[in-house]
């Protein structure tokens, strides 16, 4: 089959206007940090599970290559074709159905292709909570979110979407569909084949549909702001707020004072207490179960226990909603405030909380050495032991330059001092093609060759998303495979500023 005939064949399957090939596509062909540039055959959009198993089909049949997205906000670049123009972009976002809620068993069927914001925002309607939560709730999906094993910022109280997730419908690399959708809380029944999906980015299958678990609503969520002295007080500060708050701690985030300051520089209008005071500050929230007055009593005496052992110099409870807003929206701006920075080298890493402050002072002392001057953007998810411990070039200098210079020395040196703690070279957002290479480097060669079974057993024609994660064409050494994977291209400095 040609290409031609492909397309031809795909527009009957899901309607000649969902087989983008002509006009501005970048929506679907530069990655969120605008890094990398690819080329697509064409953009698919399936309307159903079906339309996908079809679209699957003929890809195969063709030979072409498919790469499942969603939102399009992943950090690691997993979500956009490579640079050949041969291969398909499978947008899932017309799948966006909300199929089933089951109250009694506390869970909600959705498609793959429904915005994280729109599920939650339904849940509470139909008076559930449904926690995931990250600040690219507003476009990113929950096919997306289950591809890269999501966390954000609830997964101290509620898990990462793995967590989240009680089954799946999957359209496997042949074209045939996998429901498995009852929502079952025990099932012993073999493999758990939802885990091979869930964080996978993609390379082994499209994920069509979800269950997922449902929470009571809290009665209140209060949040506090709270500056702190050092990284060693604020993991104080959080042993104090496991044993205070019990379940109720739902967010833990901690914030270094240069990434609080790129806020106050690029958002002016934006009030960040504390940052011009503090090294580091918390974003706490306690959700309650009670009542607001209850909540507020063990958050004032969480705050008063820690202010007497030196662990919070000053702090503020928000008095309303809006105000929790305002102090989450902080948080919450320091990725888009570091984008307005400029070029920066993001590592999404996790160690021990209890390794944490040797780390990062270990570390920043080591970096400040090799290369003087580079400004350190750290802030994350504390209570998971995730950072994003992030580097932004020497102020004055052509950070283009500095990039391409120095980032393979500056991930080398993180990197080993990660390995040093035992710790993860991606927390959260996944590996894509931008940690593939690391990828090889930081896992035991027991685990590649697991990785690499699984991979050619369930995708022998290395088809789904090929070159992410883990590579197993030809060209690798691995198996065998009827594409190429030419490597995407690297944009000039002007398109990609983040
Ligand atoms: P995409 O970017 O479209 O795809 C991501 C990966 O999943 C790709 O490999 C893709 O092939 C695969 N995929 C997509 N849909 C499917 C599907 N249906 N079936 C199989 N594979 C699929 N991430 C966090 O974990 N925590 C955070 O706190 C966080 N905060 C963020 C804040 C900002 C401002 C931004 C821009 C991003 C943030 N992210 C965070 C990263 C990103 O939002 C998540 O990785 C998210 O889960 C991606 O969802 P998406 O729909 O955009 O997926
Ligand atoms: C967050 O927690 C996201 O804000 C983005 O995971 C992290 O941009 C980053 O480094
Ligand atoms: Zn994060």
């Amino acid at each position: 089959m040609t290409a031609a005939q492909l397309l031809d064949h795909l527009r009957t399957v899901v309607g000649a206007a969902h087989v983008l090939t002509e006009g501005d596509l970048s929506a679907w062909e530069l990655d969120w940090r605008k890094r990398v540039r690819g080329r697509a055959l064409a953009v698919v959009r399936p309307a159903s599970t079906e339309q996908v198993a079809q679209v699957v089909r003929a890809c195969v049949a063709a030979r072409v290559a498919i790469v499942p997205q969603g939102g399009n906000t992943g950090m690691v670049v997993g979500s956009t074709p490579d640079a050949s123009g041969t291969q398909v972009v499978l947008s899932l976002t017309r799948m966006q159905q909300i199929r089933k809620f089951d109250p009694a068993n506390l869970t909600v069927t959705v498609e793959a292709g429904c915005v994280l914001q729109t599920l939650q925002e339904a849940c509470e309607q139909a008076g559930f909570l449904f926690p995931l939560s990250l600040a690219a709730e507003g476009s990113c999906t929950i096919g997306g979110n289950l591809g890269t094993n999501a966390g954000g910022t609830q997964v101290v109280r509620y898990g990462n979407t793995r967590e989240l997730c009680l089954g799946l419908e999957v359209v496997t690399a042949q074209g045939e569909i996998w429901s498995g959708l009852a929502g079952l809380r025990k099932d012993n029944t073999g493999y758990d084949l939802r885990h091979l999906f869930i964080g996978s980015e993609g390379t082994l299958g499209v994920i069509t549909a979800a269950t997922l678990k449902l929470y009571p609503l809290p009665v209140s969520t209060l949040t506090a702001y709270a500056a702190v002295p050092s990284l060693e007080a604020a993991v104080q500060l959080l042993g104090l707020a496991h044993a205070h708050l019990h379940a109720g701690l739902t967010g833990f985030e901690v914030m270094g004072q240069f990434a609080l300051g790129l806020v106050v520089k690029h958002f002016a209008h934006m009030r960040v207490p504390f940052q011009a005071s503090s090294p580091y500050c918390v974003v706490l929230e306690n959700s309650d179960h009670h009542s607001e007055a209850h909540g507020r009593t063990q958050f004032e005496a969480l705050l008063e226990a820690a202010m007497e052992a030196g662990c919070v110099s000053d702090a503020v409870v928000a008095e309303s909603t809006a105000q929790a807003r305002q102090l989450w929206h902080i948080r919450e701006s320091i990725p888009l405030a570091q984008a307005q920075e400029g070029l920066n080298i993001k590592h999404d890493i996790s160690i021990a909380v209890s390794h944490i402050p040797a780390f990062v002072a270990e570390t920043d002392a080591a970096l400040q050495q090799a290369f003087p001057g580079v400004r350190m953007v750290n802030y994350g998810h504390l209570g998971d032991g995730n950072l994003h411990y992030n580097v932004q070039a020497p102020a004055n200098t052509d950070a283009e330059v500095f990039l391409q210079t120095q980032e393979d020395a500056i991930n080398a040196l993180v990197y080993a001092q990660v390995d040093r703690y035992d710790g993860s070279i991606s927390a959260e957002h996944g590996i894509g093609s931008l940690k593939r290479e690391k990828l090889l480097a930081h896992k035991s060669p027991v685990a590649l060759d697991l990785m690499r079974s699984i991979k050619r057993a369930l995708d022998p024609h290395n088809l789904m998303n090929p070159g992410r994660v883990i590579d197993c064409s030809s060209a690798s050494g691995s198996a065998p495979t009827t594409h190429p994977n030419p490597t995407t291209q690297v944009l000039p400095h002007h398109d990609h500023p983040y």
